[in-house]
């Protein structure tokens, strides 16, 4: 029987089969518009909105995607044709998935092809936010310094050529600029990236951006866009042509980019709004004054405990994080991470039981069925180690506290980027924008041990602190002498 396509003209032969929206699409306004419409915005954002329409019929509030590279295209191709809907299949560990189609997305523009439509769309007055998933490393800044990165050929670019934008902080500006000159309010920028103070961030790279080009405009900037800080949670993990074979296996249904996610979800929110916004908090979103501890507990210990695990585990040959955690070396290496080198940074976190909180940690690495990729985990390490790591070490380091679980990581990526390969010399997949140049560092290690630390933006300050030297050494040492880290993360437990 021939497989049925996921499209708005299916629902209804579909909807016997498994849950699909209820809602009229047709009436959706989009209140949202989105930037970086991934895996993640799909298991996460746009369910939330997706559940909003369904349960309390918030037809203000349904997105419009954009994809800003030619990388989008994939995406843009297989939206546009499947009206914007997508299945996200929630993988339960007792090995119980649960498909649903998913409804809050109602269109997508590719700004590669039609900047104008973009800026027009976000320039709209129905647009009440533009939220960003942009990764770690969007956001053009030096990751040791902090300030914008105006040598971005694309910056440059765009900084000439205002009406010709290639980067979100040109589309962002300038769809702000047309807002004003139409009288119309500004938008909320929502930024759900794993950065810690990640409305912060956004606001001081597009400030930086929009001094540049107008300083006027950078000024009604300051007073009117808004920016809330967000801590946002769910494990997405990439998806396998094992998805789409059990959506057709399992209901016929043919759709060409699912999404598969674990089932805990979170997500915490200043309520700060420039314009208004969705009634989230209906759905058990919690909105705070002050997300701070709720962002640097999760990205301290989530994402940091995902490389801590991921890393070692791609040189040792674990293919994904619940295969690290089934192997009681690897789970105990992270949760003595986690005890003693972030809990003690954390301190005190209202309302929080660290230690709940890290068995929950737990629980969610090891569900079998979700079997998340190491070669995910550690890709695009460049941007995500300053943010999810080094800053735990640094700030040990300041205290006298212990160092040698988060040394034990950095050494092993040192020794990942040389070698490329496997304990089995099968290839790992790399996929980090500065893959080159960090292996270039890297294989320097017989010259020069420190070769690799002396990638500045990236390790800060580490390199001129004698006692994170000395410990660093002495671990890449005993790496490259034993090649298996196994080994010896067992004799550091
Ligand atoms: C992961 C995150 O990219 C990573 O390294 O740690 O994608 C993580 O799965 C999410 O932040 C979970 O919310």
């Amino acid at each position: 029987m021939k497989a049925i396509e996921l499209s708005q003209q299916n629902l209804g032969v579909l909807g016997a089969k498994l849950p699909c929206p209820s809602y009229d699409r047709s009436a959706i306004k989009h209140g949202i518009v989105h930037i970086g419409v991934g895996g993640f915005h799909r298991s996460h954002q746009a369910y939330y909105m997706h559940l909003l329409l369904e349960q309390y019929q918030a037809y203000n509030w349904g997105i419009c995607g954009i994809g800003l590279r030619e990388a989008d295209r994939n995406i843009s191709n297989v939206l546009t044709k499947q009206g914007g809907m997508y299945t996200l299949i929630t993988q339960h560990p007792d090995g119980i998935d649960n498909c649903e189609v998913i409804g809050s997305i109602t269109d997508f523009i590719l700004a590669v092809d039609d900047p104008k439509k973009a800026i027009d769309k976000m320039a709209h007055p129905d647009t009440k936010i533009v939220s960003l998933t942009i990764t770690e490393g969007g956001y053009n800044f030096s990751a040791s310094t902090g300030a914008f990165d105006f040598d971005n050929p694309d910056i440059v670019y765009e900084l000439k050529y205002p009406d010709q934008p290639k980067t979100v902080f040109g589309f962002l500006t300038a769809a702000l600029k047309k807002r004003r000159e139409n009288g119309l309010p500004a938008f909320t920028i929502l930024s759900c990236d794993n950065i810690q103070h990640n409305g912060d961030v956004a606001k001081k790279m597009v400030s930086a951006f929009a001094k540049k080009q107008n300083a006027d405009m950078a000024d009604w900037i300051e007073h009117e866009v808004s920016f809330p800080n967000t801590m946002v949670d769910r494990i997405t993990p990439v998806t396998t042509p094992s998805a789409m074979e059990l959506l057709e296996k399992n209901y016929n249904l043919k759709d060409e980019w699912p999404v598969v996610c674990e089932p805990y979800i979170q997500w915490v929110i200043e309520d700060n709004f420039s314009n208004g916004r969705p009634p989230l908090e209906q759905l058990g979103v919690q909105f705070v004054p002050d997300v701070t501890p709720y962002e640097k507990m999760k990205i301290r210990l989530l994402n940091a405990g995902h490389s801590v695990l991921g890393i070692p585990g791609a040189i040792h040959g674990h293919p994904t994080i619940n295969s690290c955690m089934e192997d009681k070396v690897f789970s105990t290496f992270m949760r003595q991470f986690m005890d003693e080198e972030a809990t003690p940074i954390l301190g005190e976190i209202q309302g929080i039981n660290l230690e709940d909180y890290k068995d929950s940690l737990e629980e969610r690495f090891a569900n079998p069925n979700i079997k998340d990729s190491v070669s995910r985990i550690c890709s695009e390490s460049s941007a995500k180690l300053p943010k999810f790591l080094i800053p735990t070490i640094i700030e040990n380091l300041k205290v006298g506290g212990s160092i040698k679980y988060g040394t034990f990581v950095l050494a092993s990526w040192c020794y990942y980027s040389d070698k490329g390969v496997d304990l089995k010399n099968n290839p790992l997949e790399i996929m980090d924008a500065r893959k080159d140049e960090l292996h270039e560092e890297a294989k320097k290690y017989s010259l020069d041990k420190l070769s690799f630390l002396k990638i500045s933006d990236i390790f800060g300050g580490l390199l001129s602190n004698q006692r994170f030297v000395k410990e660093y050494i002495k671990m890449l040492d005993a790496i490259y002498l034993n090649r298996d880290v196994r080994d010896l993360m067992k004799a550091m437990s």
